[in-house]
């Protein structure tokens, strides 16, 4: 079990900062071979940040959307530029700048996404059906990382639950497989071991099927009125706002229906670490940090400190906990 007591004291003065975090989860990597000298080049060959201002050329549209239930948060919101400069997508490098600078160049358009596996109903989305085919609605939600850091998002999507249901799954479909393109001419980090990190190609996630069904979980299309910039995982991606960010997998091209639980990215990198479930939990550290408390990005520098306590399943309990009901989170992290 990797519940450990809290002492008040460890990190209210903590020196932890994301920076450190992050390298600690780099060094896991590095332990595996992965990320060396030439890593350390290759991120620091790289044309620096000014991007935003001046490299932007991937295009965003505006978008059709109704308010939902779920934005009335007493949370503020972190400012736009911030979501999409400070990004986890090693499939465009694996340092927080580099998705915003290396995707601008990613096609979205043509795009197919396919709900397959276990259903009576297959069917295929092409790009202008991920827009179309369902009631695109506005969520804030929060987002908390696994690295102890967080964001308040304006999402834009529809439930996966409906997408799902179009479909008719069988009474084989217990659990719900998600892909991530794989293409390593786009993305970089795919065919460079060294800027993608050491991951597996394609990225892959997975979700039990009451989990996939729940209300909260969403798929996006676009975020701030928006479409998807390709950094935050256009054209379309999910969201589970109670489980850590690496559940939410980007720019996805396959849902597939399936019987037994499907293997997911960071678990077969590190079982140790990171787990199916990836529920949000102050009590369940992670081997090598706590989770208790968590750096909420808002105006302010990059690492600034603007510490708050984390909530269990991210503050989403209402809606959620009954999924779990009798299992042990420190078990089933
Ligand atoms: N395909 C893919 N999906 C991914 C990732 C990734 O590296 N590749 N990173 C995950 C992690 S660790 C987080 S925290 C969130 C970050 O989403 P954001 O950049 O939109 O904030 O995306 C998740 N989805
Ligand atoms: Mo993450």
């Amino acid at each position: 079990m990797l519940i450990k007591s809290k002492k008040s004291s460890e990190f209210l003065e903590s020196q932890v900062t994301d920076e450190t975090i992050y390298q600690s989860r780099r060094k896991v990597l590095k332990q595996l071979g992965f990320v060396g000298a030439s890593a350390l080049l290759a991120g620091n060959s790289l044309p620096g940040k000014a991007w935003a201002e001046s490299n932007s050329t991937f295009k965003t549209s505006a978008l059709n959307f109704k308010k939902s239930e779920y934005t009335n948060v007493p949370d503020k919101l972190t400012p736009e530029q911030k979501v999409i400069s400070h990004n986890n997508f090693y499939e465009f490098g694996a340092k927080k700048d580099q998705p915003a600078e290396l995707a601008q160049h990613f096609k979205v358009d043509p795009w197919q996404l396919k709900i397959t596996g276990e259903v009576d109903k297959p069917f295929t989305l092409d790009y202008d059906e991920l827009f179309s085919s369902f009631t695109i609605e506005e969520r804030i939600y929060r987002l908390r990382c696994v690295e102890a850091w967080s964001m308040v998002i304006p999402w834009l999507g529809f439930r996966l639950a409906d997408v799902i249901k179009k479909a008719q799954p069988n009474s084989k479909a217990k659990y719900v497989a998600f892909k991530t393109l794989h293409d390593p001419k786009q993305m970089p980090g795919q065919s460079n071991r060294y800027l993608g990190g050491g991951i597996q190609y394609p990225y892959i996630e997975g979700l039990r099927i009451d989990e996939a069904m729940n209300d909260l979980t969403l798929l996006s299309v676009g975020l701030y009125g928006k479409t998807l910039p390709p950094q935050n995982g256009a054209p379309i991606r999910l969201v589970t706002p109670w489980k850590y960010g690496f559940k939410s997998i980007k720019s996805i091209i396959e849902i597939k229906l399936v019987e037994k639980m499907p293997k997911t990215t960071w678990n077969k990198l590190a079982p140790n670490e990171y787990g199916f479930y990836a529920n949000v939990n102050p009590d369940v550290d992670h081997p090598r940090w706590s989770q208790a408390s968590e750096r909420r990005i808002t105006s302010g520098g990059l690492f600034a400190r603007n510490r708050i306590e984390t909530q269990m399943f991210n503050g989403y309990g209402e809606e959620v906990a009954d999924l779990y009901k009798g299992m042990n989170l420190g078990k089933y992290y």
